[in-house]
């Protein structure tokens, strides 16, 4: 004789949710599995919270905040140099002239050392922090734009979409990563280490990519539109430098010949 099962229609209702719960389980890792994990990027705008007096002539290539001080490179051939600087004022405090044929681009500061990288020279400088006496040089086989560091590695730019890890001692690279939204991002430019995320500057852009380090992943960007419209005239005068003082939490940004540099919160946009 057959035994006929019966069903309840609360036990229907369980099977129904427990196999609703396991196809979203199956498509959601099918999706982790075929890489479409990336979100769409959070969109963040600025507002500015104070704005501080910036050398004009200063063509920002590295920006840094270390121990209440700005730390400033400067590039062209001819006029680059490496700078402190007194955030109130804006005053250069000290300033030494790299040779004419060095191009400044990206600094970054480890171990009470400034490093400094150089465009197209391969070619990079390392500073004591608190006299700018040059110590020695390293080098490098890509370009040089910008350069931050998470305590542990260097982190470089040189232009195209990929972040170069080195080693701070011997400036072997360590890993490379390739920055991602969707498509490659190039021109990533001046960067800054904040809270486990890497902020880029992108050439020609008035926007900020906010990097995941270990995936390259564009996880928000910043758009600073108008955050210096006195200067929109001159394509030279664009964003680029962003420095960040971890003990306050401020982040600051100016631009290459910028009369100003701004400190900025920055708000999601919902
Ligand atoms: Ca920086």
């Amino acid at each position: 004789m057959k035994r006929r099962v019966i069903i309840s229609r609360k036990q229907k209702t369980i099977i129904l949710a427990l196999i609703i719960t396991v196809t979203t389980s199956i498509i959601a890792l099918a999706l982790v599995n075929n890489d479409f994990s990336q979100q769409n990027p959070i969109l963040y705008t600025y507002e500015i919270i104070e704005s501080y007096n910036h050398d004009e002539m200063a063509f920002t290539q590295g920006l840094e905040f270390d121990e209440g001080f700005l730390f400033e490179s400067t590039g062209l051939f001819g006029e680059s140099t490496i700078r402190k600087v007194e955030l109130k004022t804006g005053k250069v405090l000290k300033s030494v002239s790299l040779q004419d044929q060095y191009f400044g681009e990206g600094i970054t500061i480890i171990n009470d050392k400034i490093i400094q990288l150089t465009w197209i020279s391969n070619l990079g400088f390392i500073y004591d922090k608190d006299s700018l006496e040059l110590l020695s040089e390293f080098s490098y086989p890509t370009e040089g734009w910008g350069i931050t560091n998470n305590g542990v590695q260097l982190i470089m730019s040189d232009g195209t979409s990929t972040l170069f890890f080195l080693d701070p001692e011997t400036f072997e690279t360590v890993k490379q990563v390739d920055v991602v939204d969707k498509e490659p991002v190039i021109n990533l430019n001046e960067l800054e280490y904040i809270q486990g995320k890497i902020f880029a500057n992108i050439f020609l852009q008035d926007k900020i990519a906010i990097i995941n380090p270990q995936t390259g992943n564009v996880e928000g960007w910043v758009d600073l539109t108008g955050i210096n419209d006195e200067d929109r005239q001159d394509p030279n005068k664009i964003l680029n430098g962003i420095a960040y003082d971890s003990e306050t939490n401020r982040l600051f940004v100016t631009g290459k010949r910028w009369s100003k540099l701004f400190q900025i919160e920055v708000n999601r946009i919902d």
